[in-house]
């Protein structure tokens, strides 16, 4: 039987910037209005990144906080996961600052990749201390994978007993600097993954969209929003990650591939509840 699909929005990220899409969420009233949207058109987690007022991104604890009790109050069913990449450059202890607040949910990078003219720096002790810190908050990681050896380095972490089975991996195609956004690569990933994982794609750019129907074909689950795309097609710039959800959702209905209830994207993502953090 078909899964049920689960979309994930990635309203704000650390890089896109209001003055390339001015839909792009920065304050807590903003990020809760634009989970809200998502969350009515689909979206069942909100892969959330925070700001400081001017756009800086930022992990600082209490911003996260700020965010995440905004987008509660307006949607107490949406799952929120909790960046822990932050942007290049942060620090781990500035990185794991979400994880104080002890979420369901985040993300954890297993390994180093070029971003753009970047580097995101993930060795070992960084995975393995976020991994640790997560895992002492009881928060369940999604493990981000942008380059084909990520998945190697999850599944070492896996030997090593830091990170536990099933796990539930983003595979990230298309950052300029790591793997390209191609089917190939997505079928090359899936034939890494162990048996019983869970995956969700995000395709950075151009890739975006059909990278999403090709999850849905393949039975995965998708992760869209304007922190990876701001255009719903060449040159025309997304109101919203809303309306990247809603076109996730129209090509769901057009596979007949139902979209997951909120409680049903829970038992998917093996997480509790959503409480009050
Ligand atoms: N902003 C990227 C450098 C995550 O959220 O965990 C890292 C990132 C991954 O966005
Ligand atoms: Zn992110």
């Amino acid at each position: 039987m078909t899964q049920p699909l689960v979309i994930t929005a990635a309203i704000c990220g650390a890089e896109v910037t209001k003055e390339k899409c001015p839909a792009v969420p920065y304050t807590a009233q903003e990020l809760a209005l634009e989970a809200e949207a998502c969350f009515r058109e689909g979206a069942r987690v909100i892969h959330l990144h925070v700001r400081k007022e001017d756009g800086t991104p930022t992990q600082d604890r209490d911003t996260f906080r700020a965010a995440i009790e905004a987008i509660r109050a307006r949607v107490p069913e949406v799952i929120i996961q909790v960046s822990t990449g932050g942007a290049v450059g942060m620090s781990v202890e500035e990185r794991t600052q979400p994880l104080d607040l002890a979420p369901a949910f985040c993300t954890l990078t297993t390994g180093s990749c070029n971003f753009g003219d970047d580097v995101f720096v993930n060795t070992f002790p960084i995975i393995e201390a976020i991994a640790k810190k997560a895992r002492a908050k009881g928060t369940r990681v999604e493990i981000e994978v942008f380059d084909a050896g990520f998945v190697d380095n999850a599944l070492a972490l896996v030997r090593r007993g830091v990170l536990e089975p099933p796990l539930h991996f983003d595979l990230v195609l298309g950052v300029p600097g790591a793997m390209t956004g191609t089917e190939d690569r997505l079928d090359f990933l899936l034939s890494t993954l162990p048996e019983g994982s869970t995956w969700t794609v995000a395709g950075v750019g151009r890739f975006e969209l059909p990278l999403a129907r090709a999850a849905i074909a393949r039975g995965g689950h998708v992760r869209v929003g304007l922190e990876d795309n701001i255009y719903v097609s060449k040159g025309v710039l997304a109101r919203g990650s809303w309306e990247l959800v809603r076109m996730v959702a129209d090509f769901a209905r057009e596979a007949q591939r139902p979209i997951a209830t909120p409680e049903e994207a829970l038992k998917i993502l093996r997480l509790p509840r959503p409480g009050p953090k």
